[in-house]
């Protein structure tokens, strides 16, 4: 059990009670801090409810609310009869570049792997047929995988590609690099894709395949990517946990 919290008397107070920020909130922050300063690390067994809540002197109740939502957001997470542990620093992902998974766990020094959930040949549906500007009858290749990063899951995508632009399309193509193969072995240059991110939780199959529970937040990305010739080659829905992966953006005004 660790003990570094339990600070000496003339620290001083964690918790401001006059404050009109909310005790819960106070706390998370403080324990966000900690973690960023590694005096909480990953794996790491944080203190008990009551240890917390003598060293923040606030009832059980506000730091169980406190460790709830550092639950729910993935900062920390629960294991049965045993404790609370510190969870690890989610991934933060870029929204600038257009990259491939299999690129991005590279760059990070991660092992970028998949397994294959579904591979077929089907008509596409209107939607996806409006999106890839395909004619009526046209056939897509549905693919869907869970993305790992070092074993871990990080998200299942649902991929859309018309027949016709990669008709020799194989199971073992998809359980590598998509766009290796797109660049490399049919030599069609990727331009941009527009890109779209909900809020939502997993549901029943999601949760299975992501090893979460069921309910658990997802962030729902929805790729549209065409070529330099302006032909859209893929639609991709994928849904990312969570605790695993934040968004970010450099804005410029
Ligand atoms: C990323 C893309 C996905 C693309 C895949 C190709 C997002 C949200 N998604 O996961 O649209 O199909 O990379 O990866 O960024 P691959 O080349 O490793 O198969």
């Amino acid at each position: 059990m660790r003990t570094n919290l339990l600070m000496g008397k003339d620290e001083p107070l964690v918790v401001d009670k006059r404050s009109p920020m909310p005790m819960y909130y106070q706390i998370e922050e403080d324990l966000k801090q900690r973690m960023d300063t590694g005096e909480f690390r990953a794996g790491e067994m944080i203190p008990s409810e009551r240890e917390l809540s003598e060293h923040y002197d606030v009832s059980r109740m506000t730091v169980r609310q406190a460790m709830t939502n550092m639950v729910n957001d993935g900062y920390l997470y629960r294991e049965k009869g045993k404790g609370t542990f510190v969870a690890e620093q989610k991934i933060e992902q870029p929204l600038q570049g257009m990259t491939s998974f299999t690129e991005d766990m590279k760059q990070r020094g991660m092992e970028a792997s998949s397994r294959l959930i579904a591979f077929e040949r089907q008509p596409a549906t209107k939607e996806i047929a409006g999106k890839l500007a395909l004619g009526e009858d046209a056939d897509v290749f549905l693919v869907q995988r869970i993305r790992y990063a070092d074993k871990k899951p990080m998200a299942v995508e649902t991929t859309y590609l018309p027949a016709s632009l990669l008709p020799e399309l194989t199971e073992e193509i998809v359980q590598g690099s998509l766009y290796e193969y797109v660049e490399n072995e049919l030599n069609r240059t990727i331009e941009k894709a527009t890109q779209m991110i909900e809020a939502t939780v997993a549901d029943d199959h999601q949760s299975k395949l992501l090893d979460v529970p069921e309910h658990s937040a997802v962030l729902l990305i929805e790729r549209n990517s065409v070529l330099t010739d302006g032909t859209p080659f893929e639609v991709v829905k994928s849904a990312y946990r969570a605790d695993r992966y934040k968004f970010i953006s450099d804005i410029y005004r």
